[in-house]
């Protein structure tokens, strides 16, 4: 029996609506769900495969004390006596909750009451804390409240989009699939504002590779262009904005167009056709995402965007609006519960009567009554002793914070570190004292809140694996053995949630957006049925009225920071089908193929520079660490200016690991790190010998030699090696089996494949001069019965050039055979492309690299 189960995608805060329909004990159909208002029933790569995800290998499916299995009660008692020793001996201030956007917002609830109404103090921050921080303080400065004013249907109805710091084409691929159809139902004009020409940027009518960290000169540039142009709107300003003395005149004086122009390295020309777009159309949508918010300065790029908007009425609208986007699922549902340090609950601060309040509706205890450490702060304070007590709950702060070095140094002199997640082997579950199983999706049972403010139910279809549990049900049983039963009493997550909603409805009387009254009362029945809700109004702020005292909104003087000298910077950010750190999508052969290895991207005077070529191995160094990565050569960066992905971890290299390198600056107001701009050296890293494995499984490997990259494959993993000495040692990471050798001295090549009944198990191939044979056919053994004869040429009999590096990643074709294709039967668009091979008619994901085909 198989029925279908109305879920939402666990990735990205474009929150798209998924139909799961399992059809055997741990394996389910994956189809996007048609009625859901964020997606309509399209999936991008990754909501598409989740299917591949949810096996039940590498997961933590007990609680564990140290390296042993515990039972619950066991597990939970030490947990609740430690925090609570802590508490007694050292005050409240000394322990700390590390949450994430990942979780729902029931658990969100509970921790955030725990921590802020029960133990007393504000220590609960988020990874959401190196997300969007900095547009929920630009929201605050500019709103008075923490309210995204737009919603997707204005990318439906605009006829400007611009993307700032945004790679939508891959990181929110089904916004990207509206901003398409956009473009082609009403001609809306796209501008993409980032230095590097990513896939979203190639597709672009103009595209600005300003100079990093420019944003906000180039925002003022284009208000006072726009004021030039007559293009303000005087009225809505005398009405509903508080502009500062002598702001316009300033702009006037401060911007002329070629002052702006070298400030961010852009031609005035492109500044000219940029403030025209802007001055001519009125339904202007500006999305921005993490080149604002990861900034030293992201809360002013932020507001400075926002200024564009309220300077030319453009919110509130149809069409108009200035949008940031949330990474992840439940980013938004976690700054509706309040998760933030720096927030109290339900969209209030710290203010006397806000901390009274919500002291009431809960019954605290202890209320803490001013805001906690923001997430860097708060592992400096766990590196300095003050912190003695941490519970890290669905994220991987030894990879994905700043300084990640800092961090693990800190958890490792931690008196005692609670890690709860879904996996067993983690960066960060290395230095955890107690590990916690929690459900994951498919199994937890809540609600989240995408970018437009829908609330969507994430449902379960399959049963609890093992011990795992839900999250908030683990913090309210930490909460009951620390003396709190009665206010941590519920039995469901509807319970959760309703007290959720009335404590947001609780003496509103209209002071707050965020009411989510229509909810309360659901009940059981109504929870499991809710459809997709959005809070508030479609379009925010359409009266004009906003939530600061004098219901006026805010304009904000910012003036851009001064950006650093010429030295070699490094950015980073995201592949196409990957999620953070690899924890699920690794899990997936079809999305390890889009990049299989961490990838430095530089342009080709730099490589010329420090003598490095196309897939050479280099070490980035910066003042927190270094790393090794792969080199790509490209002139979608610009000189001095280098890219790595963040994905890569100790589980899965022993390089490419983003988060030892950029420091720990922050943004002043909102806490949020400048990940995207970090001093760099590069060096070229000579070996003697590169190698790859194959093997057969899914266990892990982590081979002793200078670098190494693993990633799935169709039934099994590919590792790609560099080292020196005897690489023979490598043969012991080969399966048993029937050996099969060569060796060319001549060349110092080495290739053995390992067989059982015939059947491929391993393969290693190693080289001193650099040529090792194309993975694919290889990979492809794999799945035959019988391995062919030959095997060691590491090629089909006959065959001279394999399919190339994959593009799609749904019909699994390579860039090759689709350049192939385009010469000989002379295709000319993407539809001709997906017509001749499919590619690119599913999930849409890879339409931008065709197209890039295309035109190549
Ligand atoms: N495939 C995939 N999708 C994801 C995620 C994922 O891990 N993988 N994660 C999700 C999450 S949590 C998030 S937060 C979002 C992030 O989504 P995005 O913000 O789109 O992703 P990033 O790659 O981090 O950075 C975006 C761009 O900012 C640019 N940038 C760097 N510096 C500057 C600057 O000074 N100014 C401007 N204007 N641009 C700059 C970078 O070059 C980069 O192309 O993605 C979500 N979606
Ligand atoms: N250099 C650099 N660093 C960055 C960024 C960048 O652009 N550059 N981006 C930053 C941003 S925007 C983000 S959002 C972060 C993301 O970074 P992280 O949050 O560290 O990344 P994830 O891999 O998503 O970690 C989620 C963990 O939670 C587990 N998990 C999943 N679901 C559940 C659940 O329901 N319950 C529990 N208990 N566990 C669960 C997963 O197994 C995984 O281990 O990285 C940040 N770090
Ligand atoms: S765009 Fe892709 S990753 Fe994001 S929610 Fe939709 S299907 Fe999931
Ligand atoms: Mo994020």
């Amino acid at each position: 029996m198989s029925c279908a189960v109305a879920t939402t995608c666990p990735y990205c805060g474009v929150g798209c609506g998924v139909v799961a329909t399992v059809t055997g004990e741990r394996t389910v159909q994956i189809a996007g769900d048609p009625t859901h208002p964020a997606n309509a029933g399209r999936l991008c790569s990754k909501g598409t495969h989740l299917g591949e995800t949810v096996g039940l290998e590498g997961r933590l499916l007990h609680p564990m004390i140290g390296d042993a299995r515990a039972g619950w009660n066991e597990a939970l008692d030490l947990v609740a006596d430690r925090f609570a020793a802590a508490i007694a001996e050292h005050g409240p201030d000394s322990v700390a909750f590390y949450v994430s956007g990942q979780i729902l917002t029931e658990d969100y609830y509970v921790a955030n009451k725990l921590m802020k109404g029960f133990i007393g103090s504000g220590n609960i921050d988020t990874n959401s804390r190196l997300c969007m921080s900095s547009a929920v303080s630009a929201h605050i400065r500019a709103f008075g409240e923490d309210v995204v004013p737009a919603c997707y249907e204005d990318l439906d109805q605009a006829d400007l989009i611009v993307l700032v710091g945004s790679n939508t084409a891959w990181c929110h691929p089904i916004i990207w699939q509206r901003i398409e159809a956009a473009r082609t139902a009403r001609g809306t004009k796209l501008v993409v504002i980032d230095p590097r020409r990513t896939e979203t940027a190639d597709m672009a009518d103009l595209h600005l590779a300003l100079r990093p960290g420019s944003d906000v000169a180039l925002f003022n540039g284009l208000l006072a262009g726009l004021q030039a142009r007559g293009a303000l709107d005087a009225d809505y300003m005398a009405a509903h904005v508080v502009v500062p003395d002598g702001f316009r005149a300033a702009l006037a004086a401060d911007f002329d167009t070629a002052s702006t122009a070298a400030t961010c390295d852009l031609a005035a020309s492109d500044l000219e056709a940029f403030y025209n777009l802007v001055a001519t159309h009125p339904r202007t949508v500006t999305l921005f995402s993490q080149g604002v918010n990861q900034s030293t300065q992201g809360t002013d790029k932020a507001n400075a965007i926002i200024n564009v908007h309220l300077a030319t009425g453009r919110i509130g609208k149809p069409g108009a609006a200035p949008f940031s986007i949330t990474g992840q699922p439940n980013a938004m549902g976690g700054r509706e519960v309040g998760g933030l340090a720096s927030t109290l609950a339900a969209h209030m601060d710290f203010a006397a009567d806000n901390v009274d309040r919500v002291g009431r509706f809960w019954v605290a205890q202890r209320m803490a009554t001013t805001a906690g450490l923001k997430a860097v702060d708060l592992f400096k304070a766990v590196g300095d002793g003050r912190i003695r007590a941490i519970w890290i709950i669905a994220t991987n702060p030894a990879v994905s914070m700043p300084d990640a070095g800092a961090v693990r140094a800190a958890l490792a002199a931690c008196p005692f570190v609670v890690v709860s997640d879904v996996t067993a082997d983690t960066d960060t579950g290395r230095f955890a004292h107690v590990r916690l199983p929690a459900l994951a999706w498919g199994e937890k049972d809540g609600t989240v809140t995408n970018s437009e403010r829908i609330i969507s139910r994430q449902r379960p279809f399959f049963p609890a694996p093992g011990e795992a549990r839900a999250d908030w049900r683990t913090l309210a049983d930490v909460a009951a053995r620390m003396g709190h039963g009665e206010a941590f009493g519920w039995t469901t997550p509807a319970e959760v949630f309703d007290e959720h909603c009335r404590l947001t409805a609780f003496e509103n009387h209209g002071t707050r957006s965020l009411n989510l009254a229509p909810l309360i009362g659901l009940g059981e029945d109504g929870y499991a049925s809710l459809e997709p809700t959005r809070w508030g109004q479609d379009r925010e702020f359409a009266d004009g009225r906003f939530s600061t005292p004098d219901g006026r909104a805010r304009m904000i003087a910012v003036t851009q920071a001064p950006l650093a000298a010429n030295t070699m910077t490094l950015n980073t950010g995201r592949y196409r089908d990957q999620w953070h750190t690899m924890s699920r999508t690794g899990l997936s052969p079809r999305l390890s193929q889009h990049r299989r290895e961490p990838l430095l991207e530089i342009h080709p005077d730099d490589a010329t520079r420090y003598g490095l070529v196309e897939g050479d191995l280099a070490t980035v160094e910066t003042a927190q660490g270094k790393s090794v990565f792969r080199v790509a050569v490209t002139d979608a960066q610009r000189p001095a200016e280098a890219f790595v992905p963040i994905h890569w971890t100790d589980r899965t290299g022993s390089g490419g690991r983003a988060g030892l390198l950029p420091g720990g600056a922050v943004d002043p107001l909102s806490g949020q790190p400048g990940f995207k701009l970090t001093a760099m050296t590069v060096s070229k890293l000579a070996t003697e010998w590169r190698a790859f494995l194959i093997l057969r499984g899914t266990s892990t490997v982590e081979p002793d030699c200078v670098w190494w990259a693993t990633a799935a494959v169709p039934g099994g993993r590919l590792v790609e090696l560099a080292g020196d000495g005897d690489p023979a040692v490598l043969e012991t990471l080969l399966p048993h089996g029937e050996r099969m050798t060569a060796v060319d001295p001549a060349r110092g090549s080495l290739r053995t494949a390992v067989l059982v009944e015939g059947r491929l198990q391993g393969a290693l191939f190693v080289a001193r001069d650099g040529s090792l044979p194309g993975r694919d056919w290889l990979i492809a053994q794999l799945s035959e019965s019988v391995a062919p004869v030959g095997l060691l040429a590491g090629r089909a009999p006959g065959a001279t050039v394999d399919r190339g590096a994959i593009v799609c990643a749904c019909f699994d074709v390579g860039a090759r055979t689709i350049l192939t294709a385009i010469a000989a039967q002379s295709l000319t668009t993407v539809a001709e492309v997906g017509a001749a091979l499919s590619a690119g008619t599913n999930c849409g994901s890879c339409r931008p690299a065709i197209a890039r085909l295309i035109a190549a």
